[in-house]
Formats: C-alpha cells, sequence, structure tokens
C-alpha cells in the first residue's frame, strides 16, 4: 500500500538553498519514495523561537511511499542529521537549525492528535509522532507552499481544504 506524504523543508542556518537542495535530493533516494514533488522555496521571518535567529527558507515536498508514518519519521530524522543537525545540542525547542523536515500528512492517517472538540490548536500527545502536524494549520510558511501544489486537499481533521485554511489565516 503506498501513501502520499506531505513534508515541510526548513533552514535557517548555515546555507539554507543548499540545506533545502540537499534534503530534496535525498528525499529522491530514499528507499520506500517515489514521485517527489516540490513547492516553491520561500523566505520567511521565524515564527517563535529564540529572539534575533535567522530568516528561514522553507518549502513543502509530496511523496509518494510504502513506508510507515513511523519509518518515514526516521527517515527524515536521518536526514536531518546527515546535514548537520544535532538535536542533543539544540537548546530550545524552535532553536535555530540548518534543516527541520517535519511530517504534515500522512496520507488521511491520525496519529496522537489531541485538539478537543474543535481542536484549539492541535495540540500534540507529550512524545512520539503527531500527524497531522499539530500546527500546520496555523502556519503560512506551511500552508503557502502548500497549497501550491495541494490546494485542494483536505485536512483529514479539520476537514478543510488547504486554500481554505490559508485564505482563513489573519
Ligand atoms: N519552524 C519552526 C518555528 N518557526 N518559522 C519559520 N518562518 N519557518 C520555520 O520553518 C519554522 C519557524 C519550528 O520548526
Ligand atoms: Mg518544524
Ligand atoms: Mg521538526
Amino acid at each position: 500500500m503506498t501513501t502520499r506524504a506531505y513534508i515541510a523543508l526548513g533552514s535557517n542556518q548555515g546555507d539554507r538553498q543548499a540545506y533545502l537542495a540537499s534534503a530534496l535530493d535525498a528525499l529522491r533516494s530514499l528507499p520506500g519514495v517515489t514521485h517527489v514533488e516540490t513547492s516553491p522555496t520561500y523566505e520567511t521571518d521565524p515564527v517563535g523561537g529564540p529572539a534575533g535567529q535567522g530568516r528561514f527558507l522553507n518549502a513543502v515536498a509530496a511523496v509518494t511511499t510504502d513506508l510507515s508514518a513511523e519509518q518515514l519519521l526516521q527517515a527524515l530524522h536521518q536526514i536531518e542529521a546527515n546535514h548537520g543537525r544535532d538535536r542533543s545540542a539544540e537548546p530550545q525547542r524552535s532553536a535555530p537549525r540548518t534543516l527541520d523536515l517535519d511530517i504534515l500528512l500522512f496520507g488521511d492517517v491520525v496519529i496522537g492528535y489531541s485538539g478537543g472538540p474543535e481542536h484549539p490548536g492541535g495540540s500534540a500527545l507529550p512524545g512520539g509522532l503527531t500527524v497531522p502536524h499539530p500546527r500546520m494549520h496555523q502556519r503560512e510558511f506551511v500552508l503557502r507552499p502548500l497549497c501550491d501544489i495541494a490546494p485542494d486537499l483536505v485536512h483529514p481533521v479539520l476537514k478543510r481544504t488547504i486554500s481554505e485554511l490559508l485564505a482563513g489565516l489573519s
């Protein structure tokens, strides 16, 4: 069985363009991943995290995969590590990073997502994988590139299309 999955890419340290390009190459050559499609790249102001950190380059990739969501996450962590990311050295969540690869959506799969009846903030359960990404619907730096490649995709929890979610940001 294959799944269409959507992955957010971000970098705000070092040669950001080179990190994103190399991460996309790594995605394309991952065993169990085919049909990689990529959005345009956007330069964005950092949201949250420490004051004074650099701007990001952000993009989104769609992939077809026969990996499980957990297997894909492990592969993404390996690609991050191969691109200079040392999670153990990061002082806090949202610290600057050479490369961040986040699973946004994994088909219609819902894992660890707990946001109450209306999913306010779509909070993550502590530890482990959360799909859909619990903050994706609040982040223009995710929704804009995702909307470029999948405007009519429906968020499996919020039941809104990506273009509706993007239009709903204030
Ligand atoms: N990633 C974060 C926190 N803030 N801001 C921008 N603009 N782009 C990101 O990729 C980003 C962020 C946590 O992963
Ligand atoms: Mg992230
Ligand atoms: Mg991440």
